[in-house]
């Protein structure tokens, strides 16, 4: 099939499953085509059928506001007529499914446009619920041929704040278990765990509802029973006021900040527990690329955290913001090195058994083909 997947190119959940999602359709053959404001942070390799579309928006200025969403729309149509694209596949619906749906109904005389819409967390638990945004959202999910959701508890969640009748198809994240499995990397051990220290590691985009500063909170209560560091991946809003409170707990030098980084297989395999503390968490992606290189997590038991990590086998859940909990599930696991390997196996076999690429991605193919259906047997709705 020819694809078009519209996704945010930033260092988000949202943007890191449509792009894998992209690399292993096109493996498998179909054409797929990225239409979004800048290169997708995972699209940074060259591969047989995926093309990327930027969409620029005009800036003129007498305009102040932000025009991407009709810029966007208007880069949708485009490239489904030039390369007469089978299927939308949008990722977050804020703007996304409104875009996506506005280039259908522009389509409409001349070409169809099954329009699926993937929703990831924030845009149903947060952002959709401003009020200007709500009946937009519920008119994109009602007018989309297909919408599915990456948890359990993000269908009951939507079905909540947007309707108990919307039909919506449960597809979990996915990960390439072959691509993201332990790997020895003695520089990079000897650069981040240099006196051989027990290592706590953290991967967000590091916006509040991940609650970084909890990570340090746990490492210095780690800390006043072992040696241990707290390694940091990824950028974002909460990034000073997270090395001020290292500053203010005296724990600085047991704190590596890395940044936004693509090695992760490689930095993941230098952890001994990933710690996901969020405040909010539909799924939770970076907690399931850490047990498939066989690192168990400690978080919070919110959202759909639970259906991903089994509490007591592939890693323990907390109360959200009770870090000597979450300190104690991680000591439990860093001074019992045969506990700590029985949860490194359980993290990798819940994701190669429940999560892996080969699971997963054929659902979504199914759903295209849905999709498609659906918008033959409406014309009116779709043509
Ligand atoms: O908030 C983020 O972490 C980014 C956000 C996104 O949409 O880019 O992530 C959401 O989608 C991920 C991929 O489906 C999920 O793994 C995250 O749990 C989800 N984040 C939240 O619900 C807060």
């Amino acid at each position: 099939m020819k694809i078009g997947m519209v996704c945010y190119p930033t260092y988000g959940g949202s943007g890191v499953l449509a792009t894998e999602l992209g690399h292993q359709l096109a493996k498998r053959g179909h054409e797929v085509h990225f239409i979004t404001y800048d290169m997708p942070m995972r699209l940074d390799r060259f591969q047989d059928n995926i093309y990327y579309h930027e969409v620029e928006t005009p800036s003129y200025p007498l305009l102040e506001s932000d025009l991407y969403p009709l810029a966007l729309a208007g880069k949708i149509v485009d490239v489904a007529k030039y390369e007469s694209l089978d299927v939308l596949h949008v990722h977050y619906a804020i703007p996304h499914a409104v875009s996506g749906y506005l280039a259908r109904q522009v389509l409409a005389e001349k070409q169809s446009l099954p329009l699926v819409t993937t929703l990831h967390g924030t845009d149903i638990t947060l952002v959709g619920l401003e009020p200007t945004f709500h009946p937009l959202i519920r008119f994109a999910l009602d007018q989309s041929d297909v919408v599915t959701a990456v948890s359990g508890f993000l269908e009951e969640r939507t079905r909540q704040n947007f309707g108990s009748e919307l039909s919506i198809d449960v597809i979990p994240n996915f990960v390439d278990t072959e691509h993201y499995q332990r790997r020895e990397n003695p520089d990079l051990q000897r650069h981040l765990r240099p006196n051989g220290e027990a290592i706590l590691l953290h991967v967000s985009n590091f916006r509040p509802v991940k609650r970084v500063q909890d990570c340090v909170r746990v490492l210095a209560e780690v800390r006043k029973k072992l040696d241990a560091r707290l390694v940091l991946v990824g950028d974002g809003p909460d990034r000073s006021e997270t090395e001020r409170l290292c500053r203010e707990l005296g724990v600085s030098d047991h704190v590596v900040f890395l940044g936004k980084q693509s090695a992760l297989p490689e930095i993941l395999s230098i952890a001994d527990v990933f710690l996901l503390p969020s405040q909010q968490e539909s799924f939770g992606l970076s907690a399931l690329e850490a047990m498939s290189c066989s690192v168990p997590v400690v978080g919070t038991n919110i959202g759909g955290i639970g259906e991903v990590v089994e509490h007591g086998e592939s890693g323990y859940l907390a109360e959200l913001g009770d870090v000597e909990r979450m300190a104690r599930y991680a000591l439990e696991l860093l001074v019992h090195p045969k506990k700590l390997d029985h949860f490194r196996v359980q993290a990798r076999r819940r994701a190669v058994e429940a999560f892996d690429i080969s699971l997963i991605v054929p659902q979504y193919e199914a759903v295209y083909v849905k999709a498609a259906s659906r918008c033959v047997s409406k014309p009116s709705h779709c043509t």
